[in-house]
Formats: structure tokens, C-alpha cells, sequence
């Protein structure tokens, strides 16, 4: 096997991580730095959109000397397609998560389950006003199906837009229906963009593109936005609490358990059962002093925003902390795991739990987890945990690094309250320059950077120039092991920033939540726009995702930008190949939704963009710098 030859501190910015290279290095283990390099040069015709695999006619290669497929499909032609079904995937995977919470509202709702509950009633009766139920003299679970059913509606095409619609402000309400781009199902829009990149359906690039605005636009008003008001129904609205994150979290003499995925219904259960006194008792039998949980990647953001649960660490640490030699079990749902992590976990004694039908590994033991079951399951999975504690070889265990510590769970209800209860005091603070604008830094972790570098110091700088910084996704972990999610951190922070967040006694740099939780910033947005009466597009927000990887992150970009935020990205998806497909996304449609797509590598010149477009929009509005 070829192993990597960049020196471990060109892989990543972190000293655990460079620990567990080293590690790896000794154990004779592979990691995706490896792997990138057998993949390296990637092919041309792929990074760049123009290889087409959509029937057997092909597959069709654009080239100079070819300039059509054989169905007379161009490069932009070829390029929209492959970019709209890329965006699909993300589409499909936030709603899908969507879909599964909805499911286990609607058996609270209808009583099919005693393992989950509605934690938060006080939410779901606003959401249900909101969204025009009755609630007066009705029983909870009453509201409760109603509200069900109302979001299993959006997916469907029975609607002529989805159900958070309401919360978009008026402008960005016209401007969608104008460029007929209003989501009318989530599900509706993924299936058209299916369709209308078959063979010989949607042949105009621009066209295309303007589908893939609307189905994003699905994910992040419904989908997403579904996903993260279910959660806190059922599990508690977020509010702010400490945490620690980095493989110090893991503990030598415990029982050591992973959740690495996105939805909390699995988590939620796992964290119950390991507070378990009969469980905590039988790990003691086993000579453990305790059982400890730990999250990776956003079912571990989710945990942590709610529950204070430590973050062992980001994509790319998830290969990483099996490799300490200390993790038992690594329970997974859905989403951005690895299939290499059940070979990692086979060099050692981890075991992969798998949980959802929708996302087996071979290798991997599977533990299905139902509505009806969930407890149940989760009391299982801890018990193989701590049978597996005995066939743990400390000799082998290597735990890097101290835990830091970090200050999380602002969800825009936290937020609210930690500014007095109104979203006065942060316009004034941006009307007097103090704050200049905000950007929300989501996303991966990608090995073609050096792993955190990009993450880390773009939020150093732009809250420099007094940019608050709301992170979520995997940029969490990044920001919180470089010390910038405590409050403290103002220290770092340009002196308007320091003197609103310290006198608020919040971090300069916010941590919202998990990928789907990227409609709270949305929804942030929106209460911004509609309280000062503008577009979100005029104001002064943006949006980045440095060292972005999957199809969600695109979705989430395309979202973003539809809806009127300027959206970095540290490199281009593979849309390079055709013109109008790139001119689009880097400015056509700014003339269009009033927001588009940056690309910069480098995160220092990134913020320069960021700032640019930041001054424009606070000119736009008459403010001073
Ligand atoms: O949804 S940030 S690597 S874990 S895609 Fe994945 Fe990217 Fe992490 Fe969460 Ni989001
Ligand atoms: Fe080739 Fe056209 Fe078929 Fe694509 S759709 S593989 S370009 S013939």
C-alpha cells in the first residue's frame, strides 16, 4: 500500500491528529491522506464536470476534439446535469434526515412509542401557531399529529410552496416566484431534478440551474429547517452550556463509545442508556471505572449543542480516534462515515455498530433502531461496549492531547435570550459598525488541505475585522480546539466585536449546531432582514465553506446563495468545464437572487473577499464603517 509523503504536519494543523498519524505510521494503518495520494492526479474530465454517465450511449468525455456526447449533449449541457444530481444527493440526504424525524414525532404523536418524547412542548405549540394549527383547548398530542402531518406535507406535491415559506422575507418571497424558483415539495423538486436530467429532458444549463436553486431552496427552508425544529421538539431546544472537544476527551480507564453521524434519535438513546446505573455498575464489574460517551462529525455536534456531550473530533479525526487504540464501539447512522473506518476499528478490538437500514457497512454489526425499540437497542449496543472493554489492549492505547474546553448550544432562541430578548441590541451593534456583519462558516474537512488550516484561520480573521462568526458542522471542532468557542476568544476579536460579546458575555465566534442546523442561520437571517425591513440579500452576511467535500455542503452553498448570501467556497465544485455554468455561480446570479458564489484556497485572501462583499452590503444600506 502507498503511504502518503506528506509529513504529518502538512496534513493537519492539530497535535493529536499529528500524534495518531504517527500512530497510524507505526500501526501499519491507511488513512484518507493515503488514499488521496493513490488517487492523485484525480481525472481531468471528472474534476471538471465533463464526463457524462447518464446513458449508455456513453459514457461521453468532452474534450477539444469532441466537443458533443453522443447524444449531442455540450460541456454545459453535461455539466448542469452532473452538478444538479450532485446537489441532489445533498438535497436528498438533510431531508431524508428530515424525513426520519418527522417519523418519530408522528409516533410520539400517535403514541406508537414510550422511548421518545416531546421535550420541548413550549416550541412545538409555536411552530404549530406559526404554521397556522390550533392549539387553544387541544390536547398536546393532538397539536402534536397535526403539526405532523403539516410537515410530512412539505415533502410532497400536493403544496404550492413548502411550510416555512411564512418565515422568508417578502422580498426573497417575490424574487423566487419571479424566477419561478419557489420550492413547492422537497421531495417534489428532488424527483424533477432526476427527471429533468435524464437524456434528452432539460438540455438548457441555465435552466437546469435554476431547478437545482429551487430544490436547494427545498432542503434549507424545509428539509433542513424540518429537521432541526423536530429535533428540538424531541430532544430540547439548544441553550448555552460548556463542552470539551478533541481526542482528549476519550479516557483511558473507561469504556469508550463513539456516535458518529448526523441524526440524534440513535444518539439521544445511546447517551441514556450509558447514564444507566445498571450499566455504569456492569462496566465497573469489568474493571472500568465508567462508561464515556463522545461524538464525531454533526450527530456529534447535535449532542453536544443539547446535551454538553464532548466532541472527539471532526471528519478527519474520525479515523484518528479508533486509531488511539481506546474506542470500543463506534455506533453510526447516516451520513459522511468513512466506509474505512470498519477496517481501522478491525486493527484494533472497535467494533462499527450500524443503526439504520438506509446505511449498512459490510464488516459492520448491525443494530437496527426503530421507534418502537430505540432504548432497547441502545441499552444492547452499551452492553457489547463494555464487553469489549476486555479485549481492549492498553499496551496499544494512545489518548493524545487535553480536552479543551468550549462554550456551545446557541440555537437563535439562546441567542435571543443572551441579547435581552429582542434582536435590537445586534442591530445596533451593526448599525454602529461595532459588529460589521456576520458569516456563518460551516462545513467539512477535505484531505487536499491541510487538514483545519483553512477552517481555523478564516474565523481568526474575519473576527479580527469584527465579524461575529457563527460556526456549525464539522468548522466547530476546528474553531473550538483553537480556543475560539469560549468567551474568552474576544481577546482575538476586533474591539467592536470584543466590546458587544464581552458585554454579552458570549464567545466572538457562535456554535449553532450540526449541517442541518444551517437553517438556523437561515432563519437568523431572515429575522435580521425582516426587522430592518431589507432583503437578506442586502444585508451584511456571507457565508463559507472552506474545505468543503460533500454533496450536502453544495446543497447548503446553493441554498445559501438562492437565498440572497454571498457564499465562499475554498475550491470549486466540478462545474469548471462548462462557462455558463461557472459564470452563473460566480456572478450571474448575483443578478438574480442578489448573492453568489467566491472560490479562494487561500483563507487569508478568503476573508479579504468575504470583507469586500461585507463592505458593500453595510454601503448599500448607508451604514458607516
Ligand atoms: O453534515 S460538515 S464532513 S459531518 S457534510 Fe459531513 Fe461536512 Fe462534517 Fe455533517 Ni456537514
Ligand atoms: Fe453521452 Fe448524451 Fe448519453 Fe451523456 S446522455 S452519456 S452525453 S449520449
Amino acid at each position: 500500500m502507498a503511504k502518503t509523503t506528506k509529513t504529518v504536519e502538512e496534513m493537519s494543523i492539530w497535535e493529536d491528529a499529528h500524534q495518531m498519524l504517527r500512530k497510524a505510521e507505526r500501526d501499519g494503518i491507511e488513512t484518507a491522506w493515503d488514499r488521496l495520494e493513490q488517487q492523485t492526479p484525480h481525472c481531468k474530465f471528472g474534476e471538471s464536470g465533463v464526463c457524462c454517465r447518464i446513458c449508455t450511449m456513453g459514457p461521453c468525455r468532452i474534450s477539444k476534439k469532441a466537443p458533443l456526447g453522443v447524444c449531442g449533449a455540450d460541456a454545459d449541457v453535461i455539466v448542469a446535469r452532473n452538478f444538479g444530481r450532485f446537489l441532489a444527493g445533498g438535497a436528498a440526504g438533510h431531508s431524508d434526515h428530515g424525513r426520519d424525524c418527522i417519523e418519530a414525532f408522528h409516533a410520539v404523536a400517535h403514541g406508537k412509542t414510550k422511548d421518545y418524547h416531546i421535550q420541548d412542548s413550549k416550541k412545538m405549540l409555536r411552530i404549530a401557531e406559526e404554521l397556522g394549527i390550533a392549539t387553544e383547548n387541544r390536547e398536546l398530542l393532538d397539536v402534536a399529529k397535526d403539526l405532523a402531518d403539516k410537515f410530512f406535507d412539505s415533502f410532497g406535491s400536493k403544496h404550492e410552496e413548502v411550510c416555512f415559506i411564512n418565515r422568508v422575507p417578502e422580498k426573497q418571497q417575490e424574487n423566487w416566484k419571479n424566477l419561478g424558483i419557489m420550492p413547492r415539495g422537497v421531495d417534489r423538486e428532488i424527483t424533477e431534478m432526476m427527471h429533468r436530467t435524464h437524456m434528452g429532458c432539460d438540455n438548457d444549463a441555465s435552466n437546469t440551474m435554476l431547478q437545482a436553486a429551487r430544490m436547494c431552496l427545498g432542503d434549507g427552508w424545509a428539509g433542513s429547517m424540518i429537521a432541526t425544529e423536530v429535533s428540538d421538539i424531541l430532544f430540547g431546544t439548544p441553550s448555552p452550556r460548556k463542552a470539551q472537544v478533541n481526542l482528549g476527551v476519550l479516557k483511558k480507564d473507561q469504556v469508550n463509545i463513539l456516535v458518529h453521524g448526523h441524526n440524534p434519535i440513535v444518539s439521544e438513546k445511546i447517551l441514556e442508556a450509558v447514564n444507566e446505573q445498571e450499566l455504569i455498575d456492569l462496566a465497573k464489574t469489568k474493571g472500568a471505572k465508567g462508561i464515556n460517551l463522545a461524538g464525531l462529525c454533526c450527530t456529534g455536534n447535535e449532542l453536544m449543542m443539547r446535551q454538553g456531550i464532548p466532541m472527539a473530533g471532526n471528519h478527519l479525526m474520525t479515523e484518528l480516534a479508533i486509531i488511539t487504540g481506546a474506542v470500543e464501539i463506534i455506533v453510526v447512522d447516516y451520513q459522511c462515515i468513512m466506509p474505512s473506518l470498519v477496517q481501522v476499528g478491525n486493527c484494533y478490538h472497535t467494533k462499527m455498530i450500524t443503526t439504520a437500514d438506509k446505511a449498512k457497512f459490510t464488516g459492520a454489526e448491525h443494530v437496527k433502531f426503530e421507534m418502537h425499540n430505540g432504548m432497547e437497542q441502545a441499552r444492547k449496543v452499551v452492553r457489547m461496549a463494555i464487553e469489549r472493554y476486555g479485549m481492549r489492549n492498553q499496551d496499544r492505547v494512545e489518548i493524545p492531547g487535553e480536552p479543551v474546553d468550549i462554550m456551545t448550544g446557541f440555537s437563535n432562541e439562546a441567542l435571543l435570550d443572551a441579547l435581552g430578548g429582542s434582536l435590537t441590541p445586534l442591530i445596533d451593534a451593526i448599525k454602529a459598525g461595532k459588529i460589521r456583519g456576520v458569516v456563518g462558516i460551516v462545513g467539512c474537512n477535505n484531505p487536499k488541505y491541510k487538514h483545519d488550516y483553512c477552517n481555523v484561520n478564516l474565523t481568526r480573521e474575519l473576527i479580527k475585522k469584527d465579524i461575529l462568526v457563527i460556526v456549525t458542522g464539522c468548522v466547530t471542532t476546528a474553531a473550538g480546539k483553537a480556543g475560539l468557542l469560549v468567551p474568552e476568544s474576544i481577546e482575538q476579536a476586533g474591539p467592536g466585536l470584543r466590546e458587544i460579546c464581552g458585554s454579552l458575555g458570549i464567545p466572538p465566534v457562535i456554535h449553532m449546531g450540526s449541517c442541518v442546523d444551517n437553517a438556523r442561520i437561515l432563519q437568523l437571517a431572515a429575522l435580521l432582514a425582516n426587522e430592518i425591513g431589507v432583503a437578506i440579500s442586502d444585508l451584511p452576511l456571507a457565508a463559507s465553506s472552506p474545505e468543503w467535500y460533500s454533496e450536502k455542503a453544495a446543497t447548503i452553498g446553493t441554498y445559501a446563495v438562492a437565498s440572497g448570501i454571498y457564499t465562499h467556497l475554498g475550491h470549486p465544485p466540478n462545474i469548471t468545464g462548462s462557462p455558463i455554468v461557472t459564470n452563473l455561480a460566480l456572478s450571474g446570479l448575483d443578478d438574480l437572487v442578489g448573492a453568489c458564489f467566491g472560490i479562494e484556497p487561500d483563507p487569508f485572501k478568503a476573508a479579504e473577499l468575504i470583507n469586500e462583499r461585507i463592505k458593500a452590503k453595510r454601503k448599500g444600506l448607508g451604514l458607516e464603517e
